[in-house]
This record gives C-alpha cells, sequence and structure tokens, in this order.
C-alpha cells in the first residue's frame, strides 16, 4: 500500500467560475485581507488581470498563479478565466490544484461555464467549495441560487459525498463571505478557514522522488524559461540535475539554476522546494507544458495535462494588400511561424498546422474570440498578417461529415424572441426547451451548429435591442445539417488604389454601409463595404466629383457623409466570407476579397 502524507503547510485552489461572476475581484480582496498590501495603500482593482489586453477589456484570459498565506498556511491561488474560448486555461490550472472555489454570480445562477468548469474539476476528483457571490446585487436570490447548484452537481453525477459540498454567500467585492445570509459579517476568514479545513492538504508520496508537472511556461530576460508547475513527489534544491522527460518520452537533462515559489502576485527565490508547492524552476528552455521534471536517477514521468480538441480553425498569411510593410515592423513568414509557434507552447488550447504554402498556416483553438485575442496580441506586438474567417473543424465518421454542436442558452424579451428562433432555425438551430415565466422573459435552449454561432452574437445584441443573453456550450460532434449562407448581404468592393474621397462614398452610401471615411487609403479588390443586396459591386470610392470651372473638385462642403462605425477585428473576422480576408496591421484593419484584382475574380467565378 502506498503510504500518502499531506503538506500541511500548502493548499492549491483554484477559483473557477462562469465569465465575470466575480474571479478576479474575489482574489484582490483575499489579498488585502491576508496582510499583502500596507494599510492606505492604493491598489488596482482586479490586480490579477496584469495583460494590458485584460485590462481593457475587463477579462481574464490566461490563468495565473499567486498565493496568499493564511494562519500560517500558504494557499496557492489559480485565477482563471470564465469566458468559453480560454476553456483550455481552465483545465491547465486544474492540473495544479487539489480543490476548487467555483463562484456563482447570486442573481445569474450556474450558467454554461459554470456546467463546463463544474464537470473538470470532477473529472480530476477535486473537492469545489461553493461561494454563492455577489449577494449584495438588487436582484439577487441567493437561495434560489443554492439550489440550483444542487441541480447541476446532480445532472453532473455527483455523488453522495459531493453533493454534501461546503458552501459559503458573499460580496467579493467588499471582502465578505458568510455561512448564513442572516450573519453579520464584514471579512473573508470564513473562506480562508473553510479553504483550510475543507480542500486537502497536497498529498505525495514520501518514498517517490522529484517529479514536478510542467503546467505552464514564462520567460525571463535574464533566466531565460521558466517551468511552472506543481511539485507531485520529493523536494527540489538550488544546483540540482534533473531530467524533463518530453512528449516523445526523451530525457533532456537540466540543472536547476534558480528556484521560485510564488509570495502574493509576486515571486520569491528560494534555495529548496517541498512537495505539493507550485514552482517555478529555471534552468532549461527546451521544456513544454505537459513535460515532467524528475531525477535523473528514477525518472518516471507524471501524466500530461489534456485539454478538450479545439473546435474552430483559422487561416493565417503574410499580409498580401498593396498596402503591406507600411504600418507595421514585422511581416516576414518565418516571423509569423516563430510567434505561433511560440503561442501554441503558452496556450495549450492553440495548435498549429504548416500548409505546403511557406506564408499560409492553420491556426486551431476553441473559438473566434481566442483567435481575435491572439491577433490583437500580434498586432500590438508590431505584426502585419492576414486571416481567414474562422471555420468549424469537421471530423469523418464511417461515410457521414460530422459538425461541432452547441447548446445555446437565450434570454431575451419574449417580445424578441419571435425573430431570434427564426434567426436561428435558418441557420438549423434547433428548440429543445422553453421557459416562458409569463413575466416578459423567455428562457430557451437550442441545440445549434457550432458554424452557426460565428458572428452571431452581434446580430443577436441588435435583434434584442441589447438586452438579451446568450451562452453557449459545446456538447459534442453530431452529423452535419446542411449547408446555409452565412452573410445574406454582398460587398462592396473598390475597383482601383487610391484614396477615398466624400463624393464617391456619399453616392455609395444608398447602396449599403459603408466601412471606410474619405481620405482613406484603398486598393482594388478592397472591402470598403456592405452591400445590400446578396451580390458584390465594384466601386471607385476614390471618384472626384468632376471639375467645373465654378469649383475644385472634392470640396463639395454640402456632402457631409453618414458616420462610420470602426471596424473591430472580431466584427471583422466575424463579417467576412471564405473568399475575403481581414487585413490586420499595427494601425488599420481592412477587408479585402482573396484575389484582388477584379479580373481574376470574374474568370475564376466563370463570368466573362
Ligand atoms: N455587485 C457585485 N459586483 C461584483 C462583485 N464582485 C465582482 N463584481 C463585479 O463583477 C464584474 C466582474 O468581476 P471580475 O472579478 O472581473 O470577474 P471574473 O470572474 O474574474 O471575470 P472573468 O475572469 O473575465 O471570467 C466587475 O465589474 C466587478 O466589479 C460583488 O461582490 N458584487
Ligand atoms: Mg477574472
Amino acid at each position: 500500500m502506498k503510504k500518502i502524507i499531506r503538506n500541511e503547510k500548502i493548499r492549491n485552489i483554484a477559483i473557477i467560475a462562469h465569465v465575470d461572476h466575480g474571479k478576479t475581484t474575489l482574489v484582490d480582496a483575499m489579498f488585502r485581507q491576508s496582510g499583502l498590501f500596507r494599510p492606505g495603500l492604493e491598489v488596482d482593482e482586479r490586480i490579477m488581470d496584469s495583460m494590458d489586453l485584460e485590462r481593457e477589456r475587463g477579462i481574464t484570459i490566461a490563468a495565473k498563479n499567486c498565493s496568499v498565506k493564511w494562519n500560517g498556511v500558504k494557499i496557492n491561488i489559480i485565477d482563471t478565466p470564465g469566458h468559453a474560448d480560454f476553456g483550455g486555461e481552465v483545465e491547465r490550472a486544474l492540473s495544479m490544484a487539489d480543490g476548487a472555489i467555483l463562484l456563482v454570480d447570486a442573481s445569474e445562477g450556474p450558467l454554461p461555464q459554470t456546467r463546463f468548469v463544474l464537470k473538470k474539476t470532477f473529472e480530476k476528483g477535486l473537492k469545489v467549495v461553493v461561494v454563492i457571490n455577489k449577494i449584495d446585487r438588487k436582484d439577487a436570490r441567493p437561495e434560489q441560487i443554492l439550489d440550483e447548484i444542487y441541480d447541476l452537481f446532480i445532472d453532473l453525477d455527483a455523488d453522495d459525498e459531493q453533493l454534501d459540498f461546503p458552501y459559503l454567500y458573499a460580496i467579493g467585492r467588499q471582502g465578505i463571505a458568510k455561512k448564513t445570509l442572516a450573519e453579520k459579517r464584514d471579512d473573508l476568514h470564513l473562506l480562508f478557514e473553510t479553504i483550510l479545513n475543507e480542500i486537502p492538504a497536497p498529498g505525495y508520496d514520501p518514498e517517490e522522488p522529484f517529479q514536478m508537472l510542467v503546467s505552464d511556461l514564462g520567460y525571463s530576460d535574464y533566466l531565460g524559461r521558466l517551468a511552472i508547475g506543481r511539485i507531485f513527489n520529493g523536494k527540489a534544491e538550488f544546483h540540482d540535475t534533473m531530467v524533463c522527460i518530453n512528449d516523445k518520452v526523451e530525457h533532456l537533462p537540466l540543472k536547476i539554476s534558480k528556484l521560485q515559489v510564488y509570495d502574493g502576485m509576486n515571486l520569491k527565490e528560494v534555495d529548496a522546494a517541498e512537495p505539493g508547492d507550485i514552482v517555478v524552476l529555471s534552468g532549461i528552455e527546451d521544456v513544454k507544458i505537459g513535460d515532467t521534471i524528475c531525477t535523473r536517477e528514477y525518472p518516471k514521468p507524471l501524466k500530461r495535462i489534456t485539454v478538450d480538441e479545439p473546435t474552430i480553425s483559422m487561416e493565417f498569411t503574410i499580409n498580401t494588400s498593396p498596402l503591406s510593410g507600411k504600418e507595421g515592423k514585422i511581416v516576414q513568414s518565418a516571423k509569423i511561424r516563430e510567434r505561433l509557434i511560440k503561442e501554441t507552447l503558452k496556450n495549450v488550447a492553440v495548435r498549429l498546422e504548416q500548409t505546403e504554402d511557406r506564408e499560409r498556416f492553420i491556426v486551431k483553438g476553441r473559438g473566434e474570440f481566442q483567435m481575435a485575442i491572439l491577433i490583437e496580441t500580434m498586432r500590438r506586438e508590431g505584426f502585419e498578417l492576414s486571416v481567414g474567417r474562422p471555420k468549424v473543424i469537421y471530423k469523418h465518421s464511417i461515410g457521414t461529415m460530422l459538425e461541432p454542436i452547441e447548446k445555446l442558452f437565450v434570454d431575451c424579451d419574449a417580445d424578441f424572441f419571435g425573430v431570434v428562433t427564426e434567426k436561428l432555425s435558418i441557420r438549423k438551430g434547433r428548440l429543445t426547451h422553453l421557459v416562458n415565466n409569463g413575466r416578459g422573459r423567455v428562457r430557451a435552449e437550442f441545440s445549434i451548429p457550432s458554424r452557426s454561432l460565428i458572428g452571431y452574437r452581434d446580430e443577436f445584441l441588435t435583434d434584442t435591442k441589447g438586452t438579451g443573453i446568450m451562452n453557449t456550450l459545446f456538447e459534442g460532434y453530431e452529423a452535419f445539417r446542411g449547408y446555409f449562407p452565412t452573410r445574406f448581404t454582398g460587398s462592396i468592393v473598390s475597383d482601383r488604389q487610391g484614396n477615398s474621397v466624400a463624393y464617391a462614398l456619399y453616392h455609395l452610401e444608398p447602396r449599403g454601409r459603408i466601412f471606410i471615411v474619405p481620405g482613406e487609403p484603398v486598393y482594388e479588390g478592397m472591402i470598403i463595404g456592405e452591400h445590400n443586396k446578396a451580390v458584390d459591386i465594384s466601386a471607385n470610392p476614390s471618384k472626384e466629383k468632376k471639375l467645373t470651372n465654378i469649383r475644385a473638385a472634392g470640396k463639395d462642403e454640402s456632402i457631409v457623409c453618414s458616420p462610420v462605425k470602426p471596424m473591430t477585428l472580431e466584427r471583422a473576422i466575424n463579417f467576412i466570407k471564405d473568399d475575403e480576408m481581414v487585413e490586420v496591421t499595427p494601425q488599420s484593419i481592412r477587408l479585402h476579397k482573396r484575389v484582388l484584382s477584379l479580373k481574376k475574380r470574374k474568370n475564376k467565378n466563370g463570368v466573362n
């Protein structure tokens, strides 16, 4: 019988929830109350959301580690993202944890990603502490939500022990957690105590030598590559020699050049690290997430981290527009390739496929939002590139084509439900569940192909006047449900290179929705607007008013173009059709036909 000892000085927890249920804000409060900041110190909100894009968008994108101390016990915390597209981060984070805090918004209740993350913790056999958060909300209904959480546990086949989950009510933003709603409390002490009492301390086998599972990678200019992960067995000391077992079961030698552990949001150098702790180890460059670092004498790999397969793919190419190289500093395919490989190392849910064409790459991931974030990050780093429309990944089984299917949860005003159902049925969605509470709002569940949802969110918000809520949950693969058009409109395409002028754009307005403003550079094949009809039309956006001897061209003050909604990256990739691409540079987002020349496009389509 194996003897398992528990390191009572440590707890490892992941904070998991649906998007926006308050994970990162709760970590702030845990920091404050564990004495990490000196009293009176001004600290930013959501301090763990340290990436620029996280701060701008107010969401967590990558799971991150930190730690707090409570009563002499170190609690390693992993804050995870709640957006479904970053689900791979949750799976990675759970590989370091012995338990999870499941936050559920006291008004919204369990939502699709609550189910996803809870299911993942069950698969790993982790202990769960439920926190019903934001009970200060005016529309909070905490008791009802507790029932809904029970239902979710039952639905996920929780056993009796799991069903007996500990739970607390909280206002994360004010740093309050309590056992009952009536109780008066103004701190999180109960949460800390519950973690210490309920989440098992990390267990290890004292007979086993050092073993660490690499769950994250970092980089430091001084130390090079950093391998981050939990020590499953044994101890490590500075200068120890070890091996790293990779996915090909090769043993790569290494010497620990530095050992660090989490201390609040920072890292602290240590001479030795204990079993159960989460460490940051330097001394090896060629390491990947999922590798095991262990001793040379007893090299035993741990089970590699597995995450769900990607569901969508997107084409990335060099920027082929005539304006290429004018706005970004990195344009070469070799650099794009290098950058994408780097992404796959750090981001477990992203895969890269090379194509025969050296300038074309297929990037696979969990959703178009994840792709948009990657592209946005690259353009900020100075890259120029072109990307195609996100496509779902099909599978084939005994002669049938299978496609990814999602559960779509819709909550909207009954008045808008008709138009929503109509749009979804065109997209091959099937209504599976409907609750009309009679108070004006409808809750419905659809089974729908993933491809139908690409770009649908914007339309849904327009159709429900911004008041609808939609959430999705990946369900699995089913037989292909048939084709339907992705867009019912065509594009207005520039027929030449030049600069757009107000006169031309103004006269194009009746034909559709214009994307550009006067003075913008245009080129042949560039999409300058959405045509009202299903076909593409060519136009000359730089056409000046005919010169007369009274007034100079382009100076017609009476012309005022309608305001143009700036094209965002997400809108652009959702808008384009298969024969169109988005040109991305640090300064601009332009849309263009894959084939720029009008003549070549006509020949290709067999017209002419
Ligand atoms: N009313 C109320 N709002 C809260 C509370 N805690 C957090 N919020 C708000 O909820 C929003 C989301 O908070 P975050 O902490 O970013 O949520 P999150 O779960 O980390 O979000 P993701 O990481 O993107 O999934 C913010 O606007 C917070 O201010 C709370 O206790 N009560
Ligand atoms: Mg967060």
